[in-house]
């Protein structure tokens, strides 16, 4: 498969960059469904690949959704240094399909404290590639869009003997005394691949025009190994990761990470069974163990001690044959999902006081498809449908003594009701492109589903949980919810003219059975319901509860580039959506206001020096039924520098926020913090001045 690729670096830039440039790439390929962002230099051993850099315009961010953030319409969701989600076109959370190496999994907090990025630490990334607009059927179900991040990686060796190679990165930054090392170290022959990956990250409160935002240190480590053999026409693979991350902010949940630790297995055989004959057969397995409380990182910590026990353990397995040339072919699969997870409330200082939120919960999903990928004349065309069986059951709800009154109430009356769900869905996506000299149109149709999420249908005690929608809310689950279903068109075109690239889309995605918090009751903010009454205790008198309602979402966005003489390159990207509910009048929550990037860099044969422009306007189309609050414009500029003389290191550094600007992105949460100087119910800002240093090294 042939990616279109966004260069977040400057990288080789002029003549040999504008070859690999969006445009370009995809006539060369004919695949223009995938933007791939390439972050860091490939493993690959010197000239058996392009060597590409970092993104030169910025410090690599802890969170590597800032990275994808940067491809058009996209947007980053901030919920602690290490919890962000991407939106993508105006929807995030679990309508937005997230992958490391390509593997599905569940994520371990129930109000995603670690979303599927929250597992790809910036360092170690290779590339992350976004399906544009619309997944494939092939990479199973996923509602709009889906991010895919790529570590580090061995690969086989070009020459006959053995070779060691590797990629080492460590980088500072002073706007929050963060920082971050890692790398792979890799050994390989021509049959046999091994890699070792690790990775240390560390930083403290960020800093802001206005003092220090309280409560925004993080700390993750994360280690693993590799490996692949050659066997009977293809490979046997597998790879070990662990990832353990110790305390870290949250600051708009009510709770802070203590810990995840998070282990990733995996292993398959991908190779060609004949000519035109592929096969690919994986088996996966992660497990989640997570902490969070209100008293480790949290300052002041809460007078009521609270600390959360979450896990989630998922396997997973699949298959596809590929029948056919890649560009000419049926592929046929099947995958499954088999999840686990469990949430449980504790006070640590009450030994009896334990609530068992989300009691031991199952979800398995068995699912088939088929894609055929064609062409006629000037047409080429990827036609997929896939189905999918989702089974969902949750136990009784087990508390502990302490525990009275309302709550006894709530899991007495869940612990009587069905607590099962089923669903069977379809999905169907076609996309259409004209392959052309310099322009080459694209559409795409598709027919998405989600179906609803254990919490979305089970959360029985009205909690915040709510896969981080920080909206400051209260939920409760909703076991009649039917799956969400999305009809999506887009059309764009992709053109390549003498130094220019340009990629714009518009697109329009209507959500039929769109899952929404909505008023518990028609008497919102009369307590006369137990439901009301427990949420009232813990401290919103008007919870909401999941139901399916209807939305619709449209925008437009692009990226381009001109290069200018042999030297200077322009580039960058612009957003605009619109989301809007079709059951009533009310806007979308979260969804981010129109936002441009541009950056004018220049390079010489060792030098590349440059300045990047990152502005956004206000968003006043803001959600009434989240109570979401307005936001102001910003626009902010920051400098960068490389220097490779083809030595050993490379060096880059720059500025961020150079003129100190004051500034709330949109999708940042709002602060709940007490000892902060970021007032309370303020959206977080984001980073003030600061200086970064990066070195690299590839061998
Ligand atoms: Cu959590």
């Amino acid at each position: 498969m042939k990616f279109a690729r966004i260069l977040l670096g400057a990288s080789a830039l002029a003549p040999a960059v504008l070859a690999a440039c969006p445009a370009a790439a995809q006539q060369a390929g004919g695949d223009v469904a995938t933007d791939v962002i390439v972050v860091t230099a490939t493993s690959q051993a010197p000239g058996a690949a392009d060597k590409i850099d970092p993104p030169r315009q910025v410090a690599l961010p802890a969170d590597s959704v800032a990275i994808a953030a940067r491809a058009p319409g996209g947007a980053a969701v901030g919920n602690g240094a290490l919890s962000g989600q991407l939106s993508y076109r105006g929807l995030f959370g679990e309508r937005v399909l997230g992958t490391i190496n390509g593997q599905r999994f569940a994520t371990g907090g129930p109000n995603a404290m670690d979303p599927p990025m929250h597992y790809a630490p910036s360092i170690l990334v290779e590339s992350i590639a976004i399906a544009r607009g619309v997944a494939p059927v092939a990479d199973g179900p996923g509602l709009a869009g889906a991010i895919d991040a790529r570590l580090l990686e061995a690969r086989f060796a070009s020459g006959d003997g053995v070779e060691a190679h590797g990629r080492l990165a460590a980088q500072y930054r002073t706007v929050d005394s963060s920082h971050a090392t890692g790398g792979l170290v890799s050994l390989a022959s021509r049959n046999w691949r091994l890699g070792v990956i690790g990775s240390l990250e560390q930083g403290g409160d960020y800093r802001f025009d206005g003092g220090r935002a309280g409560g925004t240190s993080f700390k993750r480590a994360l280690y693993g190994v590799h490996g692949g053999v050659r066997l009977g026409g293809g490979e046997l693979f597998a790879e070990f990761r662990r990832s353990e991350t110790d305390p870290s902010g949250n600051p708009p949940f009510a709770l802070d990470i203590v810990y995840f630790n998070t282990s990733f297995l995996r292993a398959g055989w991908r190779g060609d069974l004949a000519q035109d004959l592929a096969l690919q057969v994986r088996v996966g397995r992660v497990t989640v163990g997570h902490l969070m409380d209100n008293q480790t990182v949290r300052r002041p910590a809460a007078a009521v001690p609270r600390a959360s026990y979450a896990r989630a353990d998922t396997n997973t397995a699949d298959a596809s044959l590929r029948i056919g040339s890649a560009a000419r072919n049926i592929t046929l699969g099947a995958d499954g999902e088999w999840v686990d997870k469990a949430v449980l409330i504790t006070n640590p200082a009450v030994p009896q006081f334990t609530i068992g939120s989300q009691p031991f919960s199952q979800g398995d999903r068995i699912g088939g498809f088929a894609q055929w990928r064609h062409g006629s004349g000037p047409v080429e065309w990827e036609l997929g449908a896939r189905v999918d069986h989702v089974r969902q059951n949750v136990a009784s709800p087990v508390l502990g003594s302490a525990v009275t009154g309302g709550p006894v109430t709530l899991a007495n009356a869940f612990a009587a009701s069905a607590r099962r769900g089923s669903d069977t869905v379809v999905d169907a996506a076609l996309r259409l492109w004209l392959p052309g000299e310099s322009v080459t149109p694209r559409l795409v149709l598709a027919r998405k589903t989600r179906v609803p999420s254990l919490l979305e249908r089970f959360a029985w005690l009205p909690t915040e949980a709510s896969y981080g929608l920080a909206d400051g809310n209260i939920y409760v689950g909703n076991q009649a919810l039917r799956p969400e279903t999305a009809w999506i068109a887009e059309a764009g075109f992709d053109l390549a003219m003498g130094g220019v690239t340009l990629r714009p889309t518009a697109f329009y995605r209507r959500v039929d059975n769109y899952i929404q918090g909505t008023p518990f009751d028609t008497s919102p903010g009369v307590i006369n319901s137990p439901v009301e009454m427990v949420a009232s205790m813990n401290g919103d008198a008007t919870p909401l509860m999941f139901r399916n309602t209807d939305a619709a979402l449209r925008g437009v966005d692009f990226d381009a580039s001109a290069a200018i003489g042999r030297h200077l390159l322009l580039e960058g990207t612009a957003s605009l959506v619109r989301g809007k509910r079709r059951d009533l009048t009310d806007n979308l929550y979260r969804i981010p206001p129109a936002s441009v990037r541009l950056a004018a860099i220049w390079q010489s044969a060792a030098w590349t020096l440059g300045t990047e422009m990152t502005a956004a306007q206000g968003q006043h189309r803001v959600s009434l039924t989240n109570g979401e609050t307005p936001s102001g414009g910003y626009a902010v500029f920051g400098l960068f520098a490389g220097f490779d003389a083809g030595g050993v290191v490379k060096l880059e550094a720059g500025i961020e926020n150079l003129f100190d600007a004051s500034y709330q992105p949109h999708l940042s949460g709002l602060n709940r913090v007490g000892a902060s100087d970021v007032p309370v119910g303020e959206r977080l800002p984001g980073t003030g001045r600061g200086l970064w240093v990066r070195a690299s090294s590839t061998f």
